[in-house]
């Protein structure tokens, strides 16, 4: 009896011990640098939403805590500071890193490029997962799709753009690929922070900029000081990207690692559609309430110098990197198929429709 007391309290504690042994092993703490400041629905409501539903998932288990640029400082550092383990995570876009390091460009949206479903199915489907895996190795990090905004607006202008001289000299905020596109034809083109847009167009540091779409851009205010909204060219399906410390990641229980990558492509998806809607409504307000606003769509003339110099970057810097060129030639693969696609089906059931 007294031997059967002593295996019983044996495997009582036994199990204690792994109880808890367990239990603080699932207990992680997780950072996320954003480049955006506090308030920029959806992007950071986005991430918020991904860390509840970690969180939710794994009992409490895994947190997520975010730090917005207000507190870290540093919206254009955050590839760097996960890079370096400073943080698990950032959520961020792609393309931000052209001047670090250019294969990293192709993952947020390319000038005249896939739209959003098509982009989608050609990351989870089409072998972009893949490329932009192979792209994120050197910077030992992960990267997945952290929520599209749909094809962006053109940007707002203090000056109606009527011909290619006009855009000579003008000074823009624009990112991305469409940045490279518009220098070669003569636009002083600069990157800004989001935090500091307004304020470098409103005291003319800028002449025009672009950020989102209604949705996100008449919380900004850009139509009080630049009234002429341009429709777009540039970028038409953005997707944001987390970030993700490869080492981290891989330490991560099997778990943890499902749940992560389900609240991201399920909170990337929300954000495109939640997006949408209230582009929608803005774009309902902007008629009624700020009817100076005037929407403009670029000429033929500089459409078609924008295709031609975004055409002949494409080729210069593909010939000097072959891993961009890999990406930009799946996408341009992908595109052929999936473009007749959309045609058929979106394209065709528009334009019958509208
Ligand atoms: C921009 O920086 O313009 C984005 O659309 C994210």
């Amino acid at each position: 009896m007294q031997y059967w007391r002593r295996i019983v309290a044996t495997l009582v504690l036994a199990v204690a011990v792994l109880t808890s042994a367990s239990a603080s092993e699932r207990k992680i703490v997780w950072k996320l640098a954003m480049t955006w400041g506090g308030t920029l629905h959806p992007f950071t409501t986005s991430v918020e939403s991904m860390a509840k539903m970690v969180e939710t998932m794994s009992d409490g288990n895994f947190i997520i805590r975010i730090d917005s640029a207000n507190r870290h400082k540093s919206p254009f550092g955050v590839l760097d500071m996960v890079k370096a383990g400073q943080y698990e995570m950032a959520h961020s876009a792609s393309y931000y890193w052209k001047g670090k390091d250019v294969n990293l460009l192709p993952f947020t949206s390319m000038p005249f490029g896939m739209t959003a479903p098509e982009q989608y199915a050609w990351f989870y489907y089409g072998g972009g997962m893949e490329l932009m895996q192979k792209a994120y190795a050197p910077h030992n990090m992960y990267s997945f799709p952290g929520g599209n905004t749909g094809a962006q607006m053109g940007g707002w202008f203090r000056k109606e753009i009527k011909t290619l001289e006009d855009l000579k000299g003008l000074k823009m905020r624009i990112p991305g690929f469409a940045g490279e596109v518009l220098a070669e034809l003569g636009t002083v083109v600069t990157n800004i922070a989001p935090g500091e847009l307004y304020t470098a167009l409103e005291r003319g540091t800028i002449d025009a900029l672009e950020w989102v779409g209604p949705g996100m851009d008449i919380k900004l205010g850009f139509h009080k000081v630049a009234p002429y909204y341009y429709t777009g060219w540039h970028e038409p399906a953005t997707e944001l990207q987390y970030l993700v410390n490869q080492k981290a990641y891989e330490a991560l229980p099997e778990k943890y690692k499902e749940m992560l990558r389900v609240a991201m492509r399920v909170a990337a998806y929300d954000m495109y559609a939640l997006n949408y809607h209230e582009s929608s409504e803005a774009w309902a307000q902007i008629a009624t309430e700020f009817p100076h606003i005037k929407i403009e769509t670029f000429s033929p003339e500089i459409m078609n110098a924008m295709k031609a110099a975004n055409q002949k970057l494409l080729k210069e810097m593909s010939d000097a990197n072959p891993l961009f060129k890999e990406a930009m030639e799946s996408q341009a693969q992908y595109l052929k198929k999936v473009r007749v696609w959309t045609k058929m089906s979106d394209f065709d059931y528009l334009k019958d429709n509208l």
